[in-house]
């Protein structure tokens, strides 16, 4: 039987888990020669739009290297039949881990300290402004999920006291509940973003929210940049409304809005929540499991669940 043809949008990491996928299957990376191609290789950035999926008649699994499916036209997927699978729980670790270390980089100044001690200042003299505390403070987490509940696991063991929010509460959790942002916002001091992407969570986070946060709160988004509106943000961090930020993701990305890249009391990644090897290659390996028992016509080992 000859090798099934996939097309990859972006190759799985690092480039041995690729070279498998490769050895395993005829790739193509151009759309426009898909027409009788059963299977996408995307990630949780790129996902696979609207006007992707209808280029692609013969499509009938969406392999997402990711846990985020707010780009994918899942309508259109349910519509025809078309199975999604993602890559959950062996990334949470990497994920949660980065949002500690953004809210430790933003409370601690440790982004302004790098570019203050290579300028000079240091030896010249100079003092940074002193930084705020961050463990054992009251965090709170919007979005519930793996990632979340694997942060506030990891926030708890710092001597945090957590508050969630979710669409519903949690009985089984040791967290406290808070039924919307704008609260739990209001009774944290640390406030992590771990929510899913898309239309339901566009602008959770806005003015009204950030000034609830108050002026010693920090704000860490590791999950869609559209959740935090940037204005409102932009705002906030310039009029001392809150007392930091640590993004990961932006709305807009790659492209950062200047007032972000101009303030200093914000400290910026390039999406690289899930980037450790060891988080990237268990991802690969799900893909790639789930791509060999959608040929083999078994179960998929981690479908899509919303
Ligand atoms: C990306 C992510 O998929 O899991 C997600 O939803 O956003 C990321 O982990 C990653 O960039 C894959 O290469």
């Amino acid at each position: 039987m000859s090798k099934p043809r996939i097309l990859v949008l972006a190759d799985p990491k690092p480039q041995d888990m690729a070279d498998r996928l490769a050895a395993d299957y005829r790739i193509t990376r151009d759309i426009a020669d898909a027409g009788d191609v059963q299977i996408v290789v995307t990630t949780g950035g790129l996902g696979l739009s609207s006007a992707q999926m209808a280029a692609l008649p013969a499509l009938r699994l969406i392999a997402v290297n990711g846990v985020g499916v707010d780009a994918v036209d899942l309508d259109q997927a349910r519509a025809r039949g078309i199975q999604v699978s993602t890559t959950p729980d062996v990334l949470s670790d990497a994920v949660a881990e980065l949002a500690l270390a953004l809210a430790l980089a933003t409370g601690r100044r440790i982004a302004e300290g790098d570019r203050f001690t290579r300028a000079g200042h240091w030896a010249a003299g100079g003092n940074l402004a002193m930084g705020m505390p961050v463990l054992g403070r009251r965090a709170g987490i919007l979005g519930y999920g793996r990632i979340g509940r694997r942060l506030a696991a990891m926030l708890r063991a710092l001597g945090s006291e957590v508050l969630y929010t979710s669409r519903s509460e949690k009985p089984d959790s040791p967290d406290g509940f808070r039924p919307d942002a704008a609260t739990l916002a209001r009774d944290c001091e640390l406030l992590f973003v771990t929510a899913a992407g898309g239309e339901g969570t566009r602008g959770l986070i806005g003015a009204a929210e950030l000034a609830a946060l108050g002026p010693s709160g920090l704000i860490v988004n590791v999950a869609r940049g559209p959740v935090v509106d940037n204005a409102a943000l932009i705002a906030a961090l310039q009029d001392g409304i809150i007392a930091g930020a640590g993004l990961d993701v932006v709305d807009g990305e790659p492209d950062v809005p200047q007032g972000l890249l101009d303030a200093p009391n914000c400290v910026l990644t390039p999406h690289i929540g899930s980037a450790t090897d060891a988080a990237r290659r268990a991802m690969a390996q799900l893909v790639l499991d789930n791509i060999a028992a959608f040929v083999a016509g078994r179960p998929l080992p981690t479908p899509y669940q919303p």
